[in-house]
């Protein structure tokens, strides 16, 4: 028979050994920081089956995380309210904010990744700025929802788990800035939203996708060979804001009117989406002209989405002093003309930039 004092004795251990084993099962899981910003993760809609028509950025970072409980089996995850915004309304300033944010995080011993919650229309763009400012080699993973939470079969839950999976896995350590959507991991650089609103959205459609996710861990398969965070010479740590840089989209009997008025509005620098190659339609070519020689940057890109925009193919960059966009898009070309022109006005020492991030 065992005595009552005894009883409580074993009841008192085996609370003690759940308990240290609970402890050691946390103390074993990474430290991962959910940075929410809004979008159609966030979102909600009036019915189950709406699934364009709802509201973003309506829910907020602690309720998505208790929505998911299946996190604390593989992170030990804490989460911060940065924005609350649908993601066509960032901003330099947000980006600003961010990016200062992330680093001051992944600067303590206590932080070994961050998932950033962010609406899919601007998704890849934070994504490439933050792979040009982010100062360590700790995974920063974007995740975004193409169907709000309220929906049937919602991707939000699935991509935020991946996505923390992700953050917390040492495999992730030193790829620079990633995207997790639909059961893939891209690469910042070169990911696209490519759909309005089917779940497979994001896509890197030629240069590739970096692995997959499967059975709760992280495939890789690629890397980014083009550099990014610690190897990057941008910093944001003193900026309060970033140059003005915009985009003017080319097209068939395109005209000087928008170039000029984004010249006349203050831009230091210009992405020319041209068609094909990056071409400059007769029209427009004067008004680049101009706005160069008042010593606004020019950038060609192109609006095709895929393939080396080639200096000097359907123009003579070296005599316009323009800069080749090489393989990035117009939105991300804009990004790393305005981190380039916080360091140079050199259109060599830019060109260069753009062979290398
Ligand atoms: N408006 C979109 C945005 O916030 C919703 C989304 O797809 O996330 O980007």
């Amino acid at each position: 028979m065992i005595s009552p004092s005894r009883c409580i004795n074993l009841l008192f251990a085996s609370i003690l050994l759940l308990t240290l084993s609970a402890q050691a099962q946390t103390a074993k899981l990474p430290n991962v920081t959910i940075l929410a910003t809004g979008g159609t993760i966030a979102g909600t809609g009036s019915t189950s089956t709406t699934t364009v028509g709802y509201t973003a950025a309506t829910i907020g970072v602690q309720t998505l995380i208790r929505a998911v409980p299946e996190l604390a089996k593989v992170a030990n995850v804490t989460g911060e309210q940065v924005f609350q915004i649908a993601s066509e309304n960032m901003g330099n300033e947000h980006w600003l904010t961010l990016g200062k944010r992330v680093n001051v995080l992944l600067a303590q011993d206590n932080v070994d990744g961050i998932v950033i919650t962010h609406g899919t229309d601007t998704l890849e763009e934070t994504a490439y700025f933050l792979n040009l400012v982010v100062k360590s080699r700790k995974p920063v993973v974007l995740v975004g929802a193409m169907r709000p939470s309220t929906a049937l079969s919602a991707d939000g839950p699935i991509n935020l788990y991946n996505a923390v999976i992700l953050a917390g896995s040492p495999e992730a350590v030193g790829k620079g800035v990633l995207v997790a959507m639909g059961d893939q991991i891209h690469a910042a650089r070169d990911v696209s939203k490519t759909n309005t609103s089917t779940p497979d959205a994001f896509k890197t459609t030629e240069l590739g996708m970096l692995g997959y996710f499967q059975g709760n861990r992280a495939f890789f398969y690629h890397q980014t060979i083009r550099k990014h965070t610690l190897e990057t010479e941008f910093d944001i740590g003193a900026l309060t804001s970033l140059p003005q840089v915009d985009i003017a989209y080319g097209y068939a009997n395109v005209g000087p009117v928008v170039v000029n008025a984004l010249v006349a509005a203050g831009a230091k620098g210009v992405i020319h989406a041209g068609v094909g190659d990056g071409s400059l339609a007769a029209k427009v070519l004067p008004a680049l002209t101009a706005a160069r020689a008042k010593g606004v940057v020019i950038v060609r890109a192109s609006r095709v989405g895929q393939g080396i925009l080639a200096r000097n193919g359907e123009a003579n960059d070296d005599a316009l002093d323009f800069v080749a966009a090489d393989t990035l898009n117009p939105q991300k070309a804009r990004i790393l003309l305005m981190l380039a022109l916080t360091k140079t006005t050199s259109t060599r020492e830019i060109q260069r930039m753009f062979y290398t991030y």
